[in-house]
């Protein structure tokens, strides 16, 4: 693409919604479109001031009827077209300015030929996809320059040879990227235990509504089934899993297809960031809890069946009752301190500068490296010269 080119793309994501926008950028962006489009009670395009906001027709095809639509004029190098949010008319937009000799870009390429830093690209691509309002304000923070800032504070402290707070400086990111990788990615968190626990239940409760399938019958969820919420400003994907059967149970009680389930659900558990290990707070009495992998949260279901706590109560567990909402919040909240210790163990880490891509990890942890062994060449430096200056008799 030649720097003269002009060049379009669809800035509203793929798909039906209200209004698209079209974006049209390039040397005479303006001129070039303006026969597509005559203003309706306003001078031409070309005589508007920037920022105007213009109604008028735009004809994608010349002998057609054209289209009522709205036109920014941002500068004489650049507009957006905003029209009717179907498939069809952004698509009639982008051919007629296709037609003129216009290069249609995908919004990425789009955002990387404008004039931004790499972590200025990389944020507002990464911004694009976020569904939780803590990893946007994480993000938003390193696109208005907090990430920049600390590479150059990091910079002068090399260049006065602070090398030891330069490192520090370089550990705090190094130990902020666990979160900041994850920004993008929502965090899995896997329900499991017996058949009719109530993981369904909990998992409806969390969501706020009817989700997966719940009923008395024992290996109703048969497969994983995710979704989607945001628990206390951050992303998280909830999987449903097939419940493991009574001990006792036959072989030839579960089905195939139940212990295909139940196989997923197994692997689902190995990678998931939290399992929440759900038991029926009625049956508590019958058997023991196991003990917990680090990673799993327990959890006592159907509390407000539960008339005596008894000794097996654990202080570690969460008492939840999918009927009455008693615990669901303080389970939320608690999945939240498990999945992010961070917000609440050391609350300046996530506010500061967070690389979140793993090219800015991998430069951070190279830096690093390089500090560590500037500092390990200037202690040999020290001792050789203290061994010359002061040798031993
Ligand atoms: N009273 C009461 N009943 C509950 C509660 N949670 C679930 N149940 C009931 O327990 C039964 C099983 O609930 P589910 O949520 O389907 O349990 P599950 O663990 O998903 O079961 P499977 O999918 O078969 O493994 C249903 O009859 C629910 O109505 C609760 O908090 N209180
Ligand atoms: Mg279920």
């Amino acid at each position: 693409m030649g720097p003269g080119c002009i060049r379009t793309t669809l800035l509203t994501p793929v798909g039906r919604g209200a209004l698209a926008v079209v974006g049209v950028a390039g040397p005479g962006a303006v001129q070039l479109v303006s026969p597509l489009f005559s203003p309706r009670g306003a001078g031409p395009l070309l005589d508007r001031p920037d920022g105007a906001v213009v109604f008028g027709l735009w004809r994608s095809c010349l002998d057609g009827p054209g289209e009522d639509l709205v036109v920014v004029r941002r500068n004489a190098d650049a507009l957006e077209i905003h029209c009717h949010g179907g498939l069809a008319a952004a698509e009639a937009v982008i051919t007629s300015l296709e037609r003129l000799g216009v290069v249609r870009q995908t919004w990425p390429v789009w955002l990387r030929a404008g004039d931004m830093t790499e972590t200025e690209w990389e944020a507002r691509e990464a911004l694009a996809g976020i569904g939780g309002r803590k990893a946007a304000a994480i993000v938003a923070r390193q696109l208005a320059g907090e990430m920049q800032r600390e590479c150059d504070r990091i910079e002068r402290l090399l260049a006065t040879g602070a090398l030891a707070d330069a490192g520090a400086a370089l550990d705090r990111l190094i130990r902020a990227a666990r979160v900041g990788l994850r920004l993008t990615r929502p965090w899995r968190v896997v329900l499991a235990g017996r058949v009719n626990a109530g993981k369904s239940s909990l998992v409806n409760a969390l969501a706020g509504y009817t989700r997966s399938i719940v009923s008395p019958e024992p290996g109703t969820t048969r497969d994983l089934l995710e979704t989607r919420v945001v628990l206390d400003g951050w992303e998280v994907d909830l999987v449903d899993t097939a419940g493991v059967r009574e001990d006792g149970v036959s072989e030839s009680e579960v089905t195939g297809i139940e212990r295909a389930g139940i196989a997923r659900a197994v692997s689902a558990c190995t990678t998931a960031d939290l399992v929440i290990r759900v038991i029926d707070g009625r049956q508590l009495k019958d058997g023991r809890v196991k003990q917990l992998a680090p990673n799993e949260l327990l959890v006592f279901s159907k509390t407000d069946q539960v008339e005596e706590r008894g000794p097996e109560s654990r202080t570690d567990a969460i008492w939840t009752s999918a009927v009455t909402g008693a615990g669901i919040a303080e389970l939320a909240t608690e999945i939240v301190r498990r999945l992010v210790p961070e917000e609440t163990e050391d609350p300046g880490l996530l506010t500061g500068a967070v690389p979140f891509t793993d090219r800015q990890v991998a430069l951070v942890k190279d830096l690093r490296q390089t500090v560590e062994n500037a500092t390990r060449a200037s202690a040999a430096l020290y001792s050789s010269f203290a061994s010359v200056v002061r040798p031993r008799t």
